[in-house]
């Protein structure tokens, strides 16, 4: 049986070798993807998270942890990917302009496929006109956006404007996420839907395609 316990320690070091060797043999002998991904690795982002706050990792530490996470992260999405039904929807996703935080925007992503939506990833620092075109030409029906820095969330009100003055906000719904972004900030801007975390993303994108 594969050593999760070994996942912590080499996730939190930044060992990709480590982190990939670990996510394959688990998975190999059959640990579900899910429980991987949100009992043995999401905890630890949250706690490199909490370090980075109180001074006890730094930005090179952390960007080889998010490359760390990134690895195993394409071992696992199409797995996760596979179990889903038929499709529920289409959806953009993206981390909005000036924003070059990923890892949530990529669980989310890979959540959402794994609960049956086909993900169309704009990745980071994305220009609102680029939702734009991802409606108008590639029949998405919803769009996800994350932020994780204040500076960074009005981008977001940016975005669903630019919607409406292309003439297609009502062709999708929006849903945001992100550390800073709550509830409160969704109604205020006008968004369709909310969640803090990326299992809550698929509730909300599948009740609101489901409306
Ligand atoms: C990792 C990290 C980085 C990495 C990013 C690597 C990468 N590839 O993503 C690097 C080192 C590059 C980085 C850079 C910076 N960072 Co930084 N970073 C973080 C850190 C520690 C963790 C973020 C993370 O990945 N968390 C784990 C994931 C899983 O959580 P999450 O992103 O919140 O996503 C979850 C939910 O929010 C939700 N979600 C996310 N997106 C979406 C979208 C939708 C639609 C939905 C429904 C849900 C949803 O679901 C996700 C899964 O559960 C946070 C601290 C923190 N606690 O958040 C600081 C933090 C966000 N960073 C911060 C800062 C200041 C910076 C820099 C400005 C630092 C600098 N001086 O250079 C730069 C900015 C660069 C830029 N232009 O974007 C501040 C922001 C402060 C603020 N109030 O704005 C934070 C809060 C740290 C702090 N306390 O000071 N950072």
């Amino acid at each position: 049986m594969s050593d999760l316990s070994k996942m912590h320690d080499a996730l939190l070091a930044g060992d990709s070798k480590t982190v990939v060797a670990i996510t394959k043999e688990a998975l190999a002998q059959g640990v579900q993807p899910d429980v991987l991904l949100n009992k043995h690795m999401i905890p630890t982002l949250d706690e490199a998270g909490r370090k980075f706050e109180a001074n006890e990792l730094f930005v090179p530490e952390l960007l080889l942890i998010g490359r760390a996470m990134k690895q195993a992260l394409a071992i696992i999405r199409p797995l996760l990917a596979a179990t889903g039904a038929k499709p529920a929807g289409r959806v953009a996703i993206g981390t909005v302009k000036g924003d070059l935080h990923d890892i949530g925007k990529n669980l989310v992503a890979s959540m959402l496929e794994g609960g049956g939506f086909e993900v169309v990833d704009l990745g980071v620092d994305v220009s609102p006109d680029k939702f734009v075109s991802a409606i108008k030409d590639q029949g998405v029906n919803l769009v996800a956006l994350s932020a994780l820095l204040t500076t960074t969330m009005p981008a977001m009100k940016v975005i669903i404007d630019n919607l409406k003055q292309a003439g297609v906000r009502d062709k999708v719904k929006v849903i945001i996420g992100g550390a800073p972004v709550t509830q409160e900030y969704a109604d205020q801007i006008g968004a369709d839907g909310y969640s803090d975390n990326a299992n809550g993303a698929v509730t909300v994108a599948r009740k609101l395609l489901a409306a």
